[in-house]
């Protein structure tokens, strides 16, 4: 018997060596399993280096990550199963807060001289922002952060910063993780919207001098499953009540804005550049258009896993030609990417055996998921007169697969649950303008290709 992962514990030795001495310079909302194989993982190199910028996590809802790590000090594994195997213990969370439970904890943190930055992994859905990509007023979380008491990340980041320039402290930088398109503009117009409601000198000071980069983040993630603690355990010898898993690829690119005195992330191998748009959009539109197309296709077709999918040989083909054909071409790839072997490199981290991603998991958030990922490479292919014809089939798979899940009683993990558990028929989707632009929507090109595309599903 092992016993638990803890700072005593000898796994835990280097990563020990590594917080010695460390402080809390950053504070992150949503520390599921993405924030801690990814961010994290940079945190924990940096600390080695920088000992003022160990991270906050703090969970808006629930107390689980809290309760699996805080009698680890916030230690966890990441394992990365890949075609070679490797198990790291990472020590950069050093506190773990539950917003709910005591919102002054977070909002004093905030406030707090030491913080320079803070980081965000909440999901799509977790900005509340309507199908223009504004922030949402009549969403409850924005209602309660409006009426005083902070909810949602974007009522917590305006309060935090509220309450600095009241202190006289600058701005924290503001960092979205997630997997929106022009993730830190739409970031910083939410947070100006709600701010602007009650305090119009604060919207502007966020405006003018708090920071909010554009970022693209990279590495694929699959929820914990049960095998994987056992697995962990063989491999460092105690027992993490909960460890993260991920492919060994891992990237995050951050816009070059950060401000005087925010953590030297490049020093970690974050790459900083002026131009994040061309690998946002090829990560979004490529990697993430064709996860979406695998999962709704691929469950369609009775596959369980992406590398399941990728071994149906019709499957594979299909999200190799729609990346090569449809979705390169709207990509403005970043000077000296070289686009197919891009596109090769995805399809083969599609393939890694070591790891089992449900593709039900991708399958999530679809109402979300898809305007980012596939949509706008609709769009911009009608605007250029190229076809749309094979694009148009993961959006009908979509919407076969909701409807499928719906018959079934089979609870829809969505924002928009009840909304699609109604909906059949492709006219009843297509008015869903939470989803797609009324412009998109009225494309004669576009609806005849849903159409048939649903029709031969
Ligand atoms: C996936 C992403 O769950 C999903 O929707 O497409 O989480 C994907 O694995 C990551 O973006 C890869 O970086």
């Amino acid at each position: 018997l092992t016993g638990r992962l803890t700072p005593a514990s000898s796994a835990a030795a280097e990563a020990e060596r590594r917080r010695a001495g460390a402080k809390v310079g950053v504070v992150h909302f949503g520390p599921g399993a993405f924030h801690r194989a990814h961010q994290a993982w940079y945190f924990d190199r940096l600390m080695e280096r920088d000992p003022r910028f160990g991270i906050a996590a703090v969970s808006l809802k629930s107390p689980s990550v809290r309760d699996a790590l805080a009698p680890q000090d916030g230690l966890f594994t990441i394992a990365q199963l890949d075609r070679e195997e490797a198990f790291h213990v990472v020590g950069s969370i050093l506190r773990l807060l539950v917003a709910p439970e005591d919102p002054e904890a977070v909002l004093s943190l905030l406030a707090s001289s030491g913080i320079a930055m803070v980081t965000a992994t909440v999901t799509e859905k977790g900005y509340c922002l309507d199908g223009e990509g504004r922030l949402d007023l009549t969403h409850p979380d924005i209602a309660r952060d409006l009426a005083g008491h902070p909810t949602s990340v974007i009522g917590y980041v305006a309060e935090g910063q509220r309450r600095r320039r009241d202190a006289g402290l600058a701005p924290f930088a503001v960092v979205s993780c997630d997997n929106l398109a022009d993730n830190g503009a739409l970031f910083k117009a939410a947070v100006v919207r709600l701010a602007a409601q009650t305090d119009p000198h604060l919207a502007d000071w966020i405006e003018a001098e708090a920071r909010f980069p554009r970022t693209m983040v990279d590495s694929i993630t699959p929820a914990t499953d049960d095998a994987l603690p056992a697995r962990v355990e063989t491999a460092i010898g105690a027992h993490d009540a909960w460890p993260v898993q991920r492919e060994r690829f891992c990237q995050w690119v951050i816009e070059d804005v950060l401000p005087k005195g925010a953590p030297d992330l490049a020093s970690v191998g974050v790459e900083l550049t002026s131009d994040v748009a061309g690998y946002e959009a090829a990560k979004l539109r490529l990697l993430n258009g064709a996860h979406s197309t695998l999962a709704y296709l691929g469950l369609l077709k009775g596959h369980e896993t992406v590398a399941d999918a990728m071994g149906d040989a019709e499957l594979s083909s299909f999200v190799e030609a729609l990346m090569r054909d449809d979705i390169l071409p709207s990509v403005k790839a970043p000077p000296g990417m070289d686009a197919p072997g891009y596109i090769a490199a995805i399809l083969e981290r599609f393939r890694n055996p070591a790891i089992r991603h449900l593709l039900s998991q991708i399958a999530w958030d679809g109402s979300k998921k898809l305007p980012v990922r596939l949509l706008g490479t609709i769009a911009d292919g009608l605007s250029a007169g190229r076809s749309i014809e094979r694009l148009a089939t993961p959006v009908a798979a979509w919407m076969r697969f909701i409807e499928g899940r719906a018959q079934a009683g089979i609870e829809i993990i969505d924002p928009l649950a009840a909304e699609l558990s109604k909906a059949t028929g492709v006219d009843a989707f297509l008015a869903l303008e939470a989803v797609f632009p009324p412009a998109l929507a009225a494309d004669e090109r576009f609806k005849n290709a849903v159409n048939s595309a649903y029709a031969s599903l």
